[in-house]
């Protein structure tokens, strides 16, 4: 295996805050990146990268993007909980024009999936990437969608895809649910650089966190890019773990905030620990 891959890398969402820190990462080792957001890169250019202004709606512009890429890190479109109508254009049809681009060009996909794809399971019940999706909002339901759309893509046309689901990819864990969900920057690029360079993937779900003690997340297919975390958010237990919401639903739930952003229940269904 080389060290640098022998087909340009399309990275979407570059300009983002994850896209920057795959950008300076990646592009230090040499990569051949072409950069693309609906947002300016935000600082200069680095050198043998090139950066264009592309919409995920524009299926053309995306198909242009990709031609001759090898690899496509898709980091674009709605990071967060919005209304629906927000998410479905970058995060549903953006994404068919991913895929199809990864389709034409035989190139394998990164998807930054969430944990909020599994946002309303229980903190205290420990999930393998098998797990039922329970997204907790629509934009977790977008991603959701966008796991199922690489399964279409790698049974109907062979396309591999590495899905990721990204737990909280912050400089550092800010409050006491990090510990469990937390991915450094570090760890994040090294993995976006191995699903890169292994040989094969096939199509595989990656529970994107760093070796955190209290991890909410056990079993994936991380052997198969041969990915390791190398960094865990158990050094700032000490000033964390008594950073809770004082919210019994948000604490209740993997995905924190954002079951109970819009929630209208009276309480969790029964079952849940909470209930009664
Ligand atoms: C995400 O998917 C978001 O992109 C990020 O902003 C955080 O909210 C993160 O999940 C999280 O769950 O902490």
């Amino acid at each position: 295996m080389t060290d640098i891959p022998t087909r340009p890398v399309l990275l979407t969402g570059a300009s983002g805050a994850l896209g920057r820190q795959l950008t300076a990462y990646l592009s230090a080792r040499g990569w051949p990146l072409r950069l693309t957001d609906i947002a300016p890169f935000p600082t200069p250019v680095p050198a043998g990268c090139t950066f264009t202004r592309a919409d995920l709606n524009d299926g053309v512009d995306i198909l242009r993007l990709a031609e001759g890429c090898g690899m496509i890190l898709h980091f674009g479109g709605v990071s967060v909980e919005r209304p629906f109508e927000e998410v479905i254009g970058p995060n549903i049809r953006g994404l068919y024009h991913i895929y199809e681009a990864a389709r034409r060009e035989g190139a394998r996909v990164l998807f930054a999936s969430s944990n909020h794809t599994i946002g309303f399971h229980e903190r205290s019940v420990p999930l393998d990437d098998d797990c039922d999706l329970l997204p907790d909002g629509y934009y977790g339901l977008s991603k959701v969608y966008g796991e199922m759309m690489g399964r279409m893509y790698w049974y109907k046309h062979g396309v591999e895809s590495v899905a990721v689901r990204i737990g909280s990819c912050f400089p550092e864990p800010v409050e006491a649910r990090m510990l469990s969900t937390w991915l450094s920057y570090a760890d994040l690029c090294r993995l976006c650089e191995r699903a890169t360079l292994a040989e094969t993937t096939g199509c595989i779900v990656l529970w994107g966190a760093s070796a955190n003690a209290r991890t909410f997340w056990r079993k994936d297919a991380r052997e198969k890019i041969g990915w390791l975390p190398q960094d865990s958010a158990d050094i700032y237990a000490g000033q964390l773990l008594g950073k809770t919401s004082g919210d019994p639903i948000i604490e209740l739930y993997q995905g924190g905030a954002y079951p109970r952003m819009d929630y209208t229940r009276i309480a969790p269904p029964p079952g849940h620990l909470f209930a009664g």
